[in-house]
Order: structure tokens, then sequence, then C-alpha cells
């Protein structure tokens, strides 16, 4: 880290984020519940986790007696892509290891979990940890997308955790890291090992929650970024009156992301991905709707708007996602061969052979960029979408679309889009306040998950909506929130994800609303996060989690 630093790096720097009561205590005991089971594919689940199956939900609540205090050596990894607050998950097992006792030693794998098979790691002293607290960004660490995964990744890390002498690992990650992190923990114990291994909900994407985990961490900071780019922009719309922007926002597969910008800021049109799965809506209609609004907001003449589209869009279009299943399927069996082939000519005749008919076609249509980016898959499986340039695919088609009706005399519309995507630039933002408490109590919790001996568990920190004081953490067996999906032609034990539900509070509200803003210039400008200031300026969730708790109003107040 450089040694110069901005005015509010030294203000943040000072911030004392905010516990759960019963964590500030000092004085914390394990409870644990009934078993607890998978909502589905129990009995596969069953099998491929004999030792951690079944374990009970742990509850972290105020008094004395089951957790170890001799002192221990724990380690750290951040895994997948970077979210706001992870500096302060690490903080906050720091300091709550410390606080148990004073020789625990805190170790920081290097580079995600490849760190762990390689056995590459440092020692997280005061130093170090006082520099990050409260900053955004993993680079303490750094962060990677291996998956422990193969028998002699799995028995790499059991020959140095046991050489390191350690007793846990908070593995900080997504759903499939989570998904890894309970592979590891049902490995090492299969092993005989002491090290425990417990995971923590991170992703920007907000697609890691369920009735256990209320949120993930960094959606909050992460959206409060984008919104207020997203709102700067339709200043900007609204000043100049000549643009239409198209903004696409990262977050993978879930809409989660473009949903709570667009209940942030109110654009004109806001793609909602798993609403167009679940109409079946086809490539062709999104752009016919798309043009409508063009050309209706034209006829009172404005001809400027907001569209805001999912990374994730793709997928979800129909006979788009039966292509990209069907491409996983044939990379499943020839990855090696199809990377072999030099020519992308090559690729596409091979492929087209391989796909059915109606997918090859589809495949064929597309950009060559888009042709290459389907073929990619990271060591999850996923395709890396933040790379196919779907605000550029709609605009092309929406402009021939809206040429179409000016030849027809249709619409006298003047489209002039512009082209943006938000990703990378709000994954390592100073952490909100919301985040920076969260991601400190989370990782307070971890250490005393750590401390309670528990394996194969995610900690959680719940009533968020609620002030901090009344916050109350746990820990969730991850094989509760497993079941079995199909990746890279397999079927493989997997978190769920959590995609945007149609009857949720969140999208009901946007339905109800998105007519209105369709047409009027509704705007909302959030502006930047801060971080000093009256609390409702500060401390507010998104409006994702205020809906979905009920916990009143949408942040634009109503
Ligand atoms: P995680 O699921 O690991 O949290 O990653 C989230 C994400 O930011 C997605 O929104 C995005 O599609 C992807 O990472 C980009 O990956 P990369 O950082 O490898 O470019």
């Amino acid at each position: 880290m450089s040694a110069d630093i901005s005015a509010l790096q030294k203000a943040r720097a000072a911030y004392q984020p905010k516990l759960p009561k019963a964590l500030r205590t000092g004085k914390v005991k394990v409870e644990l519940g009934a078993p607890t089971e998978p909502a589905v594919d129990k009995a596969e689940i069953k099998n491929l986790f004999p030792h951690t199956y079944g374990q009970p939900v742990a509850k972290i609540v105020e008094g004395e007696g089951n957790l170890n205090s001799a002192p221990m050596k724990v380690g750290v990894v951040l895994s997948g892509g970077q979210a706001p607050g992870g500096h302060n998950v690490i903080a906050g097992i720091f300091d709550a290891l410390k606080a148990a006792n004073k020789d625990t030693k805190i170790y920081g794998f290097l580079k995600g979990p490849g760190g762990c098979i390689k056995g590459k790691y440092k020692e997280l002293t005061s130093e170090i940890i006082d520099k990050y607290r409260n900053t955004g960004g993993f680079d303490m660490i750094m962060s990677g997308r291996d998956k422990i995964e193969k028998p002699e990744d799995l028995a790499a890390c059991l020959a140095n955790f046991k050489e390191m002498d350690l007793d846990g690992l908070v593995i900080i990650g997504g759903d499939d890291s989570n998904t890894n992190a309970a592979m590891l923990a049902e490995y090492l114990d299969s092993q005989n090992s002491k090290t425990r291994v417990i995971g923590v909900p991170k992703t920007i994407d907000g697609d890691m929650k369920n009735e256990q985990i209320e949120a993930s961490f960094g959606f909050d900071t992460a959206t409060k970024t984008y919104s207020e780019l997203i709102g700067n922009i339709c200043r900007d719309a609204t000043s100049a009156v000549k643009y239409w922007h198209f903004v696409r926002l990262m977050g993978r597969a879930a809409s989660h992301v473009a949903l709570e910008c667009a209940l942030q800021t109110h654009p004109n049109i806001c793609l909602v991905s798993e609403e167009i799965q679940e109409k079946g809506t086809t490539l062709g209609e999104i752009v016919d709707y798309i043009a409508d609004v063009v050309v209706k907001r034209a006829a009172e003449g404005k001809n400027y708007g907001i569209l805001v589209v999912p990374e994730g869009l793709p997928e979800f279009i129909s006979d788009i996602k039966a292509m990209i299943d069907e491409l996983s399927n044939i990379l499943g069996k020839d990855e090696k061969f199809i990377k072999e082939m030099t020519d992308h000519e090559d690729r596409v005749q091979y492929l087209s052979g391989q796909l059915t008919d109606h997918s090859a076609r589809v495949y064929s249509s597309l950009p060559v960029e888009t042709q290459e980016v389907l073929l990619k898959r990271d060591s999850h499986g996923n395709v890396p979408l933040s790379q196919v340039e779907t605000e550029r695919l709609l605009i092309d088609l929406v402009s021939d679309k809206i040429k179409h009706l000016k030849s027809k005399g249709e619409t006298e519309a003047k489209f002039s889009p512009l082209g943006h995507f938000f990703g990378y630039e709000g994954r390592c933002a100073y952490p909100s306040n919301f985040d920076a408490d969260y991601c400190y109590s989370l990782g307070y919790a971890a250490a005393q998950l750590v401390r309670a001996d528990l394996t194969g568990y995610t900690v959680n920190v719940q009533n968020l909506t609620k002030s901090s004081d009344e916050w109350v953490a746990g820990g969730t067996p991850v094989t509760m929130m497993l079941n079995m999906e199909i990746r890279k032609g397999k079927p493989t034990p997997v978190i769920k994800k959590a995609l945007v539900e149609l009857n949720s509070a969140p999208f009901k509200y946007f339905e109800s609303n998105r007519e209105k803003w369709a047409l009027g210039d509704c705007y909302v400008f959030p502006g930047p996060i801060q971080y000093f200031g009256p609390s409702e300026v500060c401390d507010a969730p998104t409006c994702t989690l205020a809906l979905e708790k009920g916990a009143g109003k949408c942040c634009c107040g109503k």
C-alpha cells in the first residue's frame, strides 16, 4: 500500500465499526439448535458430506463457557471478486481472536485459495491490519479464483495446514467459495485434521442470501456507488436532452444489483433478467419494448433517457440460455480439444456441428467477441459475463428498430445512444458504514465459530435493518444451503444462488412504478456515499433490504 494516504483514508482509519450487543460484551458462548437438512437433494448431499451433513444452526449469545481461549493459529483467505468490506472482516477476526488470547496468530493466505494450496501466506500483525481498517479492496492479502477441488489440491492443503499447525481457516467468498469451504471442511474432517473451516458471505452480486443469511457483504457499497453514477448520468441526460444512456451493471447471474440501483435512481427502463426468463421474453420482444419507450418519450419531446441492464441478461433469454447450457455440456466433454483449435472459424464450425440447429443459428448470429467469451468458464463453471457487451448489442438492435420505424414514418425519434458498463468501479470502494459494521461483525462472529470448534459453517449476522445493537450473529451449516446442479456437465453440490423473486417486495415496488418512471422524469439523485453526518444519510441499508424486511420505506422515502 502506498505511504501517501487521502484525507478520507486518514479519517476512516479512526472509524470504530459497530458490533452486535452480544459480541461487544466480550463474554459470549455458542448455542446449537436442532439438526438441519437441505431443502432438496437430501440423499445425494448426505452421501457427499458424511462427516458434516445435518449439523445444527449455531447462535452466538452472551454468556461464558464453551469457547476456546487458548492460543490458536487461524488462517484467512479472500476468494473471488472483490467486495467492499473484506478488510474489515479480517480486522474483526483479528480483534476477536486477539481479545480471546493475545498469543493467537492470524495468517493471511495470499492471492486466494491458491495460497492455501501452495502454502503461501504471511502473518497478519496489528501494524498490517491497522493500515487497512475500513478501506475497500482486497489488497491486504489479494484474492484469486482458484478452487480447492482436485484430490492433489486437497492433499496439499491438508499437508500445509498440518505443517502450520492451523486450528482454523476462514474463507471469505461467494456462493461457490462457501460451497468449496464446505467441501474442504468435509475433506479435512475425513482426514482427522484439526483445522476448522468457516465461510463468510461475500459478493457484490447480492445473490448469496436466504432465510439465514440476510445479505452478502459488499452489495450495499457497490450498489450505492453505481447509483451515484447513474444518478449523475440522469442529471446529465436531463441537462443535455440528447442522449439515451444504456448502462450495464455487474452482478453475474442475478439482477439484484440492477434492481437495487433502479430503486435508488428510477431510470426509464430497467430490465430484470428473472422476469424475462419467467415470461419467456425473446430478444426481439426486449428490443420492441425498449423502442416503444424511446418512441413514446420522443413523442413528448424527450429524446433522452436511461436504461439499466444486468450483465447476466443473456443467460436468461430463453434461446441464448439453451445455447449456453449446450455449450457447457460440450465444453464438459471437449474443452481441451476446442481450446487447442487456433482458428476461430474452425471452432465455430465444430461447435455448430455439436449444437442443436436452433442453438447453432443463435451462436453464429452473435458478434465474434461474444462467441469467444461464451466459450470461457471460470474455475467454478461460470461464463465470465462481465466481458459480454450486452449494452452494445441492445444499442445496435434498438438503433436498427428505430431506423425501421422512421423509414415507415412511424416516429421522428432522434436516438443517440451511449453505452456504459459499471462493475469494477464499485467493487473496491470504501465500505459504507453499513458494510464497515456488517463486515467487522461477520469477522468477529466467524472468530467465535472457530473458537467453538465448528466446521463447515457460513457465519451470519441477522436483523440487519435494525440498529447494530439488535443484530444477532451465528452460523449456518453449509450442507443446509446446498442443492445439486449440473456444472461443466456433471451433477455438483452448490449453494443455490438467490435470484430476484418476482413476488418479492423489491420487485413488486419496481413493477408498480416502472410505467411512471418510463415516461416521466422521476429520477432520484442519491449522490456519493456519506461516511460522516446524519444517520439517515450515512447508515441507511439498501432499498432491497428495507423492502424485504418490511422495514417500511424505499430509499425515495415512499
Ligand atoms: P464473486 O461471485 O466472486 O463475488 O464475483 C462477483 C463479480 O464481481 C461478478 O459480479 C462479476 O461477473 C465477476 O465477479 C467478474 O469477475 P472477475 O473479477 O474475475 O473479472
